[in-house]
């Protein structure tokens, strides 16, 4: 059964593939396969049908059959148990590749997305600069220790999988950054995920909506 995810209608970082429904496009391709895309507006995120699959009124969404989750996390680690390629088979690296899951989106990610939202709505507070620099300070504490763990190795532990495909999501919003700059072995790694053919499948797919609804009134 073909599953249906949820995105932004009209995304609003202009199509750089930062909303967590790019994960979640780049596990389906990673594992091949197919999906439906079901585009809302941020008004139709709040009301019941929306609701009724995401209680927070957030995308992503997945739905399958009668199967509904949220949660881009949640999302991905389906989507690794349902097919092969995402999580190695041998029990103790499966546990590992899970535990960077959770290490992507509850240890790397907080200060990252943090620091995004402080630069978009507080620039114009008193405490503005205090504020960006004490959650620099803790994205470069995480940095630190992921380059210092990453070393020269192509990918967290062993072969690509969903916990790469989630550290990678996640560092990718500091493409740009003088921060990921300070890290060339974090940069090349964020580089050898944007080289991988389904991240670069999911990237246009979510370019295409927003260049799409670009060129409507
Ligand atoms: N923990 C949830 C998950 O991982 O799925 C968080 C989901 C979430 O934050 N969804 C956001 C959303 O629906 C979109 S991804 N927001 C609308 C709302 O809450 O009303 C976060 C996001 C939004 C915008 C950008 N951007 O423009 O760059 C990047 C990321």
């Amino acid at each position: 059964m073909t599953p249906t995810i949820t995105a932004f209608e009209r995304s609003p970082d202009g199509g750089k593939g930062l909303p967590r429904d790019m994960r979640v496009r780049w596990a389906l391709e990673e594992v091949g396969q197919p999906y439906d895309v079901r585009l809302l507006s941020f008004e139709a995120m709040k009301q019941p049908t929306h609701l009724a699959l995401h209680p927070f009124g957030q995308i992503p969404t997945y739905e399958e059959g009668d199967l509904a989750l949220f949660e881009s996390g949640a999302i991905v680690f389906h989507i690794a148990e349902r097919h092969a390629g995402l999580l190695p088979e041998e029990p103790n690296a499966r546990a590992r590749a899970i535990t960077w899951m959770f290490a992507a989106l509850n240890t790397v990610e907080p200060p990252i997305f943090d620091r995004a939202l402080t630069i978009i709505l507080e620039r114009d507070q008193p405490w503005y600069a205090q504020r960006l620099r004490a959650l620099e300070g803790s994205i470069r504490e995480r940095l630190d220790a992921l380059s210092r763990h990453l070393g020269d190795h192509d990918w967290l532990d062993g072969a690509f999988s969903a916990g790469d495909l989630l550290m990678l999501s996640v560092l990718l919003r500091l493409k740009g950054s003088e921060i990921l700059e300070e890290y060339p072995k974090l940069s090349a790694y964020v580089a050898r995920g944007e080289a991988r053919p389904a991240y670069k499948r999911a990237f246009a797919a979510q370019l295409a909506v927003f260049t799409a609804a670009s060129a409507r009134p």
